[in-house]
Parts: C-alpha cells; structure tokens; sequence
C-alpha cells in the first residue's frame, strides 16, 4: 500500500517527504498504523552520519505510538484494533537475554534491526522499487510501519498518542535509567549532565524515588525553570564554574554523588559524570549516545576507589511489561510528560523539530500524522 513517510535519503540533509510503497505483514509481523512520533536526540544522531549502524536510504524514528491494523500469520498476542506502542528494545520473553532476566537487551532480531531490514533480512519499504532501510526496527516517521509482534507493547486505549509516544523512548529511558538501573534509593544525591528529553525524565523519576539533592548541570540556563519544576534542587551551569567541575560538584553534594547520569552524548562528560561520583559507592549511569570513533576514558584509580560506570538502553526496561505499566503511570498522574512536549507539528514539518532541538529551544517534539 503507498504511505506518506519523512525519508532520510542521505546523512546531513534534511528529511523528504515521500509517499512509499510499504508491503503488508509477514508471518509474525504486525502492521501499526502511526499516529504520533516523538523526535529523539538519536534520530538526529543517526542522521548526522555519527551512527556507525547507519544506513541510508531509510525511514527513522523510534518513539511512536499507534494502532494495529493488519497481524501476520501466527500472530496471537495482538489484534486489529490494538493500541501499542514500538519497540527499539523488544521482548521475545524466549531468547537466552531475556531468560537471564539479568538484561532488557533482548537479541531475538538485533542482527537485522542493525541492518535495517525485518527478521528474513528483507525490507517492506521500497520507493520507485528503491529499496528503503528500516530504523531501529521501528521506523516511526510514517504513517503505517511493520514490526516484529515482539517489537510492540499493547497500551491501554484512553492513552492519548501524541503523548505516550514519548513512552516509546525518552520516558522510559530517563525514568528507567533512574529505576531498574541505577536502583536509586530514598535520599540520595543525584547529578543529572544534559536536561533535555532524557536529563528531565532522570530528573522527575529521581524526586518519585525521593531523592536528596538533584543537581541539573547544563550549558543552556534556559533548561533550568523547567528543571525546577521536575524536581532539580540545584542548578549548575559549567560556564559558570570557576575552576574545574569535578571538585565544584562533589563539594556541592558533600562528597560526591551516590548517583550521576550522563545525557549527553559527550566522552569528555561521561569521565566528568563519573569523577563526580562518592569515593566507595558512587555509581555513574551513561545513557547519551557518542559517535563512531568516541571513547571513554579515566584513571582506573576512579574504579580501583570504588566508583562503578554503568550504561542504560531503553532505561533497562522490558518493554512488552514494562511500557504498559508505565502508560498506567502517565494516565495515573504519577508521571509528568504534557510538560516536555514542547513542540506538535505535522509531519511535513518535522524538520523545523530537527532545527528546534539543535537551537536548544525544544524538549520533545511530536510529530503527528
Ligand atoms: P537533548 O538534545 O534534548 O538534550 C541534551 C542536553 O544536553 C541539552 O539540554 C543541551 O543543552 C545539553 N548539553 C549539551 N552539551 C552539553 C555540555 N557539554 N555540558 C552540559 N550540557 C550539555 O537530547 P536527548 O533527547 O535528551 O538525548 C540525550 C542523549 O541520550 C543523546 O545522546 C541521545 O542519543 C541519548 N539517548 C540514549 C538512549 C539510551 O537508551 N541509552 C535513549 C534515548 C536517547
Ligand atoms: N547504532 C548506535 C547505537 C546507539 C544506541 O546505543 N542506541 C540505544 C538506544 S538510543 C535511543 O534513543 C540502544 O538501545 N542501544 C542498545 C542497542 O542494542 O543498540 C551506535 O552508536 O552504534
Ligand atoms: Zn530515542
């Protein structure tokens, strides 16, 4: 069937507006139709040409929210008419990851995902018998997409798209981030680096766990209002700073953070993040994704004195059990996500959402369909 799609045709330039050839669902494929996509910092990364799984042609976005029209053979835990969610992580509840019950990272299809193709290593998009990539496995910038019946988790109905979409990534990767894998206790100092999309969801999952102090550090003071309304109690700006950060933040938080974040995407931060942490027990979380080519670095004495470095993907969320009690939580009001949709567009303006997020003037955009 033709749909309309934002195509990324090459890194660095704008998407295209298109509308595609996309082939009905395989067996054990879902097709979901699209009705809202958040814009993430990754889809900007991947365009960029950083990603080193990158691939062009192809259809991004990865944080969608939408309805099931048509279920491939051997389909059964979902429907026509089903509200879901993709999924970027998914959860085969069979493959040996997710059996350890020791990581989300389930690796059922991982293989094709990073090259851009469906399980049989084949894409349903094509343009002018052009074959297109799909992203992440989820390919959300179009209007209908197919995906793994793993790759979606099935939400309650009243959940309005245009928000829960941002469940599909940011929210789950910040508040999750803070939940399943750092394990934040009551009363712990918390230092979030990078207060966008993912630094604010850190930031409102560390004042529902209870924690202490909630340092935001940003380079863009215009982060800081809405910061304080998630919860941070104290705001650094590192321009700021005179001298260096690292000793600035562990005398602020008396010793160093019990917990630190990295939401960013920058090595040079990540050794910060972790340098900042408590002597014995401090435990640094990266969730920012760096280019090909970037490494981490810092004295092993960092470790060998009892700071852990730790990463997060999708939070360490399982997202088929997961994503649905999280939807609970946005629709409870236990969770604040109306704020940080700062920006709804239609998708034949989703590049003014890329233009928004590089000028810093956006948290989440959402492109709607
Ligand atoms: P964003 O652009 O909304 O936010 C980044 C923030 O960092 C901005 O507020 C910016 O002002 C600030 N910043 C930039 N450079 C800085 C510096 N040197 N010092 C202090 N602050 C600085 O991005 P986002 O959507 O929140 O994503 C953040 C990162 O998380 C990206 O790298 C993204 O790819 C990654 N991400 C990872 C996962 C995961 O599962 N691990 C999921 C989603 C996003
Ligand atoms: N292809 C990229 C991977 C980037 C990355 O780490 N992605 C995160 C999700 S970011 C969502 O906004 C992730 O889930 N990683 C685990 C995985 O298996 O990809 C690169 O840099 O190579
Ligand atoms: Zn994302």
């Amino acid at each position: 069937m033709k749909v309309k799609a934002a195509v990324a045709y090459e890194s660095g330039k704008p998407l295209s507006i298109e509308t595609v050839e996309l082939e009905g669902p395989s067996a054990g494929e879902v097709m979901v139709e699209i009705k809202a996509s958040g814009v993430c910092h990754t889809d900007a990364y991947t365009l960029s040409g950083k990603d080193p799984e990158g691939l062009f042609p192809a259809i991004l976005g990865h944080e969608g929210a939408g309805i099931v029209v048509e279920v491939g053979e051997g389909v059964t835990s979902v429907k026509p008419g089903d509200h879901v969610i993709p999924l970027y992580t998914p959860e085969c509840r069979s493959c040996e990851y997710c059996l350890s019950l020791k990581t989300n990272l389930c690796q059922a299809i991982r293989t094709t995902q990073g090259r851009g193709v469906m399980p049989d290593g084949t894409s349903r998009f094509s343009i002018d018998n052009q074959m297109l990539h799909h992203y992440m496995g989820t390919s959300t910038f179009s209007n209908y997409t197919v995906l793994p019946e793993i790759a979606v988790a099935k939400i309650r109905e009243d959940a309005p798209f245009d928000k829960v979409c941002y469940i599909g990534c940011g929210v789950t990767t910040g508040v999750g981030a803070v939940i399943n894998t750092a394990k934040v206790e009551p009363g712990a100092n918390v230092v979030v680096f990078g207060l966008g999309g993912i630094g604010l969801n850190v930031i409102q999952a560390a004042r529902m766990v209870g924690a202490n102090m909630i340092v935001g550090v940003d380079l863009n003071p215009n982060k800081k209002a809405l910061a304080e309304k998630f919860g941070m109690t104290h705001f650094v700006n590192p321009k700021e700073v005179e001298g260096d950060l690292v000793p600035y933040l562990v005398d602020l938080t008396k010793g160093g953070a019990d917990y630190s974040f990295e939401c960013i995407g920058n090595v040079n931060i990540m050794r910060q993040a972790l340098e900042c942490c408590h002597k014995g027990w401090g435990v640094s979380v990266i969730i920012g994704v760096a280019g090909a080519g970037q490494e981490i670095s810092t004295r092993p004495f960092q470790l060998v004195t009892g700071r852990v470095w730790k990463g997060s993907a999708f939070g360490g969320a399982r997202g088929r059990t997961d994503v649905p009690k999280i939807v609970d939580w946005y629709m409870q009001g236990k969770i604040n996500i109306d704020d940080l949709i700062t920006h709804v567009m239609p998708i034949e303006q989703i590049n003014d959402a890329f233009e928004l997020m590089h000028k810093g003037e956006s948290i989440r955009s959402v492109v709607t369909f």
